[in-house]
């Protein structure tokens, strides 16, 4: 049975980077997989960084998370859509996976690295996140995992775990496949500073009044070379162009190419088209991110007949893996 499964982190309202580099992927794989496409709001990981979660908004930005993916086109009758802390298995899983998986193999992750960093008092949840990641999938036995490119590392433990488990208890999971989106494998922040990451505060929100998006791409860095609006600017090192090729037409994308080539666009006025492209891409998506909070009732119905979806599948692959370990039955 073959089956999709992702997850997203209710740490933020989620980018432009998550938009572009995973949900929209969630949206095409649902079509085709339909229930077997299971997605989930990961609030098990959004407190593996204790110093960034905030008990207080946690529970309001998981629904949030849901009611953005539903408006970017998710439908939760026809995919499995839940929340991963609503299927204890997860975490049932995760830890008979700590258990099999050595901690030098953890430690050398890279996002653990870049994390870990920012503590004197390194949290062991943070460590062990991608044992709990390997369990979201494998708990499913997905095999396809639509993600960013930074999750590539994490999906290839994951698929360490697999082999591990398989050689120690008997086959049981097969080895899930990341899926991307190539013109989106890593969409840069808006500080020009690396991967936008809701973490990092460098943002765009797809669900952020358009008037705030515009103060952000005023301010956002273009070619350092192009210091007058007379000089030429390269295109290929700018983030704003980077941005045009997710939300412009082709026509808009060879125009922009070409008129900064040879100064005949300013930046400002390049920013403005983008602008233009991101108002068509996202107002309708607003519009019905809008409607869904006007109805919270369908939302939280939504995520409870998820979990029933997801405990259905969960609950009969943990047998298996209880009984492969050796866990007494009474
Ligand atoms: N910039 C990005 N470009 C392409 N894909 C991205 N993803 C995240 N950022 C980009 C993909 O989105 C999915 C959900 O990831 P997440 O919730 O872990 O994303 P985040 O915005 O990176 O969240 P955080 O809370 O700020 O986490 P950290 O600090 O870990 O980055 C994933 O498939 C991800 O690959």
């Amino acid at each position: 049975m073959s089956r999709v499964f992702s997850g997203i982190q209710p740490t933020g309202d989620p980018h432009i980077g998550n938009y572009f580099g995973a949900m929209r992927n969630y949206v095409t794989l649902g079509e085709q997989y339909g229930k077997n496409s299971i997605y989930c709001v990961v609030d098990l990981h959004a407190i593996t960084n204790p110093a960034a979660s905030d008990p207080a908004a946690l529970a309001q930005q998981t629904l949030d998370m849901a009611v953005a993916n539903f408006a970017a086109g998710l439908d939760p009758s026809k995919v499995t859509f839940f929340l991963q802390s609503q299927v204890p298995e997860h975490q049932e899983l995760a830890w008979i996976f700590t258990c099999i998986t050595p901690v030098g193999e953890l430690e050398r992750m890279t996002q653990y690295k870049d994390k870990s960093a920012q503590f004197e008092s390194v949290p062991a949840g943070l460590l062990m996140y991608p044992a709990l990641m390997a369990a979201d999938i494998l708990l499913y036995k997905a095999d396809t995992v639509p993600v960013g490119e930074d999750q590539t590392q994490h999906i290839e433990l994951t698929r360490e775990i697999a082999r591990k488990f398989n050689h120690h208890f008997g086959q049981t999971f097969d080895e899930p496949k990341a899926v991307y989106n190539k013109d989106a494998l890593r969409i840069p922040g808006v500080d020009g500073q690396g991967k936008m990451s809701k973490s990092k505060g460098n943002t765009i929100g797809i669900l952020e009044p358009l008037d705030d998006i515009w103060q952000k791409l005023r301010a956002a860095p273009t070619d350092p070379a192009r210091v007058r609006r007379t000089d030429p600017g390269n295109p290929h090192v700018c983030l704003i162009f980077d941005y045009h090729k997710l939300f412009s037409d082709l026509d808009t994308i060879q125009m922009v190419d070409r008129e900064c080539r040879t100064a005949g666009i300013g930046c400002v006025d390049c920013k403005k088209k983008l602008l233009e492209g991101m108002t068509a891409h996202l107002t309708p998506i607003q519009q019905r991110a809008e409607e869904l909070r006007a109805d919270p009732d369908y939302v939280r119905d939504a995520l409870r007949q998820g979990t029933k979806e997801a405990r259905a599948i969960a609950g009969s692959v943990m047998e298996e893996v209880r009984e492969k370990v050796g866990f007494l039955k009474l």
